[in-house]
């Protein structure tokens, strides 16, 4: 069946009307991927899952909540929208508004932004902005902007982005038909994602179509690890720039999200981040950017302190995890070059190129 885009799919838990003219590109729907190599490798009881979200239209889990705010934002009759970004916002809603027919402009913190999302918003037509300052700065400044002039905010704090997003937990749910996952790991950078899956697997609940809730696990670059230190962090600093936020927008809600499902944010370093990073292209042939390893790393450190090892469920002798995997590798090119091995260059000759690849080492 064609895909028609996750309003029309959950239309029913969206708030559209019959007249609302939806704006998709036929985003959600994404592959949740059996992850045999790394559970194996992390905890014997872990039956770990990956919700590929580099799989949307625009690369990451970002597009859910455009659809959500650009069809709002137009239905209220706006021409222009605006955010601020660390990157994969700005090309969503780039894209989306250049599907709308409605100007896009995007802030983000100058050359602190991977290249792969900055070619989308250029490429899209939307007028990007580079601040002199970091994401919490540009967001400050976006509020401001929009609350004075008729320009529609898509960042997070808009709330039909978050119901957009929330679509992602109905999708697990769906596909594990009818249950939710034992727990769920996540980066948290600005915090909507984790607030949305949260959202999403709490109106699932209540509606009787899932079981139960997942444990909520999300996990912070070590830099910027503001709700794990309890205060803002004035220079965010991670190698995982989508997750370089130093003053969560959704701060409170997270919160909520991890004390109502008995879960924890924990922060991850970014050597860490990029070992996972590199697990799950090497060992699961699944390439997502730095940040969506976080979850993968936050697992990795949680089985090794022994957290997992009470928590087999009642009804299965597995623990089954979820992880967002919420952009594509290709995103961030540097930042995958930069993490393998290096290429090599001989010349045009059998013998060489056998030497080159190690032949022996490879067929023993
Ligand atoms: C790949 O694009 O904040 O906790 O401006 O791009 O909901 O913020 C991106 C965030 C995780 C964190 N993974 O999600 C932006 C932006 C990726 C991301 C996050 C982001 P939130």
């Amino acid at each position: 069946m064609r895909n028609e885009g996750l309003i029309n799919r959950y239309r029913d838990y969206m708030p559209v009307s019959d007249d609302t003219r939806i704006v998709t590109l036929s985003e959600g729907s994404t592959p949740l991927i059996p992850a045999y190599n790394l559970s194996k490798a992390i905890h014997p009881k872990l039956e770990i899952w990956l919700k590929y979200e580099g799989l949307n239209p625009t690369g990451s889990f970002k597009d859910r909540g455009m659809t959500m705010a650009i069809t709002k934002a137009v239905e209220e009759g706006y021409k222009a929208v605006m955010c601020a970004s660390t990157g994969n916002t700005s090309a969503s809603a780039a894209a989306y508004a250049a599907r709308a027919g409605i100007r896009c402009a995007v802030l983000i913190p100058e050359g602190k932004i991977a290249l792969g999302k900055l070619s989308q918003a250029m490429i899209h037509g939307a007028k990007v902005i580079q601040i002199r300052g970091n994401f919490d700065e540009a967001l400050t400044q976006v509020r401001k902007i929009c609350e004075h002039n008729p320009i529609a905010l898509v960042n997070s704090v808009n709330p039909f982005r978050i119901e957009g997003q929330k679509s992602g937990a109905f999708e697990i749910v769906d596909d594990f038909e009818g249950v939710a996952p034992d727990f769920q790991a996540m980066p948290v950078g600005n915090a909507g994602n984790i607030s949305a899956y949260w959202k999403g697997y709490t109106e699932y609940h209540a509606a009787g179509k899932s079981k139960n809730r997942p444990v909520m696990l999300g996990f912070q670059a070590a830099g910027s690890a503001p709700i794990v230190l309890g205060h803002p962090v004035e220079q965010p600093q991670t190698f995982a720039t989508a997750i370089r936020i130093g003053n969560p927008a959704s701060w409170k809600t997270a919160e909520a999200a991890r004390d109502e499902s008995g879960g924890l944010i924990d922060m991850v370093t970014d050597d860490e981040i990029r070992a996972a990073y590199q697990k799950l292209a090497a060992t699961e042939g699944v390439f997502c950017e730095p940040a969506s390893a976080s979850g993968v790393a936050g697992l990795i450190k949680l089985s090794a302190a022994g957290y997992f090892d009470d928590k087999t469920p009642a009804h299965s002798d597995k623990i089954r995890v979820t992880c967002i995997l919420t952009g594509h590798g290709l995103k961030d090119p540097d930042s995958a070059i930069a993490s393998a091995e290096e290429t090599v260059t001989v010349d045009n000759d059998e013998a060489k190129i056998l030497d080159a690849i190690g032949l022996e080492a490879v067929v023993a």
